[in-house]
């Protein structure tokens, strides 16, 4: 009887051939888990639905607890879901630390076109207006977003910050732009706010070939998008051989992919990246929400946007506590990983850590948790570099860059000014510059998607390149007294081509002492203090691309990364100039073409370049040097 009733009741209801996958998604129960997570499909003003991730811990009550959104290209499911687990703090990322401990309710959301979320996807959907003729955009989706979540999650108290690094804290900056009033704090964390001027896609009108294998990534599909296969263990070859970057884009296919093409139509600051820029566009709104912009010294994706933005925003925070800086010292996003060591440098513990813990919990926790102390946010938290602390700042840059470092005849660096007339054997010194052996930007074979090559980059010891006959290299004697700056490094250099377009490459470092017992490695290192590029055609004006008069000095001025460091004594000054840095940024053909991504393999020239240090032709760096006892 019993086997007869196992078999009815178990056997004959589902067919042998009932398929043995599931048409819908199936997922098996985690019990016992001490959260509650929800997938839902937010509706936008314009009938859109955005998947959203919710992530609530069990042990809320109702109404009780804040909510941190994040906005996301990188897939919602994936930032709540790092393993499967009954425990929230191992389904959460390491940045969400602090958030988990305190009893936030965590969101993720697909922005619209990517992953679960419908609707186009746009790169860095710009705002509405000129660039953007739709009714929606990134602020729009917050807000609707925001409005959502507070009437429909019970155990909200109604109060909802934002975090997120990156693309994510460009999706922040855009929810500030018209913000929902239950927003009441933010934390763009390295924001991406002007791709031309300092950011992802180009420095200075350089553009920086890694984007190709990002855009084939993120805009090939909705989801996981494509990879590019290369066959060729060195990029510096793979890129090389291509030619220009129009010519790599369309030999692996990334040329027919739209945003390429809108990148490919607008290499110079035009109103296309103008219109755009959230510095502009967020130093015109009030500012009614408290904001800690959050940036990694060595940045090596959005070194420029959060310095950029907390500047265009400063002149309205009349208290100094609304609008605030924090610069740790860390690679792109390292903020929300451990922080104890970028490369081969060595800090004080855990700063990212630190930093979360307390610093932006205490500043959130003030706006969105009921009855939580108030807390006095540094106007400007920053790790000073060289020193290795923390320290708390009142405004950012700390002193202007006036104190200018002088290039010198035999390679030297000094605080002191030419004297006397031009001597015109010792007035410069020349290299050439060969777009066919481009330096290259880190050791070869380069491996530009390795994390591991990536993401330490721009603390990479610069001794490979100082001796390179292409790389003009200065330096001082060793320091007696400690050096500090603190502020934004400018490069005043006075260089000629003898080609009609060129780029210079700038870079400050900081040449340790010849030996460390304790970490050998660091024995004559060469620390990349603060690096950029410039492209030569724009000496006239970013959106003025225009031919350069061969073999005549001119004059290029632009900004380095801020830095806030410490040359100690016996540590030495150095300066290193090139014109590439290669495969990063795309090669100038050194031959003045009308848009370089379409340059020809004819214009690639030889060029010999000069730089100046003659009186009348100083070239220096301007440090923001901060005087002893300051
Ligand atoms: N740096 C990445 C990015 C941001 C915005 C546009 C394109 C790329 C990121 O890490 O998200």
């Amino acid at each position: 009887v019993l086997a007869a009733a196992f078999t009815s009741a178990a056997h004959a209801q589902t067919s042998p051939m009932a398929p043995d996958i599931p048409a819908g998604k199936f997922e098996t129960t985690v019990p016992n888990a001490d959260y509650v997570k929800q997938d839902v499909m937010i509706p936008m003003r314009d009938g859109v639905k955005l998947h959203t991730v919710i992530v609530i811990p069990k042990s809320i009550a109702e109404g009780k607890a804040p909510i941190m959104l994040t906005r996301t290209p990188y897939n919602a499911s994936g930032r709540a879901g790092r393993m499967k687990s009954p425990h929230i703090t191992s389904i959460l990322g390491d940045g969400d630390d602090a958030f988990i401990e305190n009893g936030y309710i965590r969101v993720f959301q697909d922005v619209r076109g990517k992953y679960g979320s419908e609707g186009d996807y746009v790169m860095t959907r710009p705002v509405r207006g000129p660039l953007n003729n739709t009714q929606v955009d990134h602020t729009t989706d917050a807000y609707d977003t925001i409005d959502w979540l507070i009437k429909n999650i019970p155990q909200s108290n109604g109060k909802v910050g934002m975090v997120g690094s990156s693309y994510e804290g460009f999706t922040v900056l855009m929810a500030l732009v018209d913000p929902h009033p239950a927003l009441k704090a933010a934390v763009p964390m390295s924001p991406m706010v002007d791709g031309w001027r300092g950011d992802d896609w180009f420095h200075n009108g350089a553009f920086r070939n890694p984007n190709l294998a990002y855009i084939a990534s993120q805009n090939a599909a909705r989801g996981e998008g494509e990879k590019i296969v290369t066959g060729i263990n060195d990029d510096y070859d793979a890129w090389l051989r291509a030619g220009s970057t129009s010519d790599f884009a369309h030999l692996y296919g990334i040329d027919q992919l739209n945003f390429t093409k809108k990148l490919f139509e607008h290499p110079a600051y035009d109103s296309y990246w103008q219109e755009q820029a959230l510095d502009r566009i967020l130093a015109k709104r009030p500012l009614a929400v408290p904001t800690m912009t959050v940036v990694g010294r060595w940045d090596q994706e959005d070194i420029y946007g959060a310095y950029a933005t907390y500047a265009a925003v400063e002149p309205q925070d009349k208290t100094n506590k609304l609008n605030s800086l924090v610069v740790g010292p860390w690679r792109h996003s390292g903020v929300n990983y451990e922080g104890s060591t970028l490369g081969a440098l060595k800090f004080t513990g855990d700063t990212a850590r630190e930093f979360r813990r307390d610093v932006m919990l205490p500043f959130f926790n003030q706006y969105l948790k009921d009855g939580a102390p108030a807390f006095d946010t540094p106007p400007v938290w920053s790790y000073q570099t060289g020193v290795n602390r923390w320290r708390r700042l009142d405004q950012w840059p700390l002193v202007p860059s006036s104190t200018p470092l002088y290039l010198k005849p035999g390679f030297g660096l000094a605080f002191e000014k030419a004297q006397g007339k031009a001597d015109k054997t010792a007035a410069f010194d020349e290299y050439v510059s060969d777009p066919a052996k481009p330096v290259p930007f880190v050791p070869r074979p380069v491996h530009m998607t390795d994390a591991n090559v990536w993401k330490p980059w721009l603390v990479t010891d610069q001794r490979s390149y100082s001796d390179r006959p292409d790389v003009l290299t200065y330096t001082t004697a060793p320091l007696t007294a400690p050096l500090q700056l603190a502020g934004q490094p400018m490069v005043d250099l006075y260089a000629s081509t003898s080609g009609t377009d060129s780029d210079w490459v700038v870079k400050l470092i900081d040449v340790y002492p010849d030996e460390s017992a304790a970490q050998p490695e660091m024995g004559g290192y060469q620390l990349p203090i603060a690096m950029d590029i410039f492209r030569g055609r724009y000496y006239q004006g970013l959106d003025k691309p225009a031919a350069i008069p061969a073999n005549k000095a001119e004059r290029y001025r632009f900004a380095l990364p801020n830095v806030d460091h410490v040359f100690l004594p016996g540590h030495r000054i150095m300066v290193q100039i090139q014109s590439s840095w290669f495969p990063l940024y795309d090669r100038n053909p050194q031959t003045f073409v009308p848009n370089i991504f379409y340059a020809k393999p004819g214009d690639y020239r030889k060029a010999t370049q000069r730089v100046y240090h003659a009186p009348g032709l100083e070239s220096a760096i301007e440090l923001p040097v901060v005087q002893a006892g300051k």
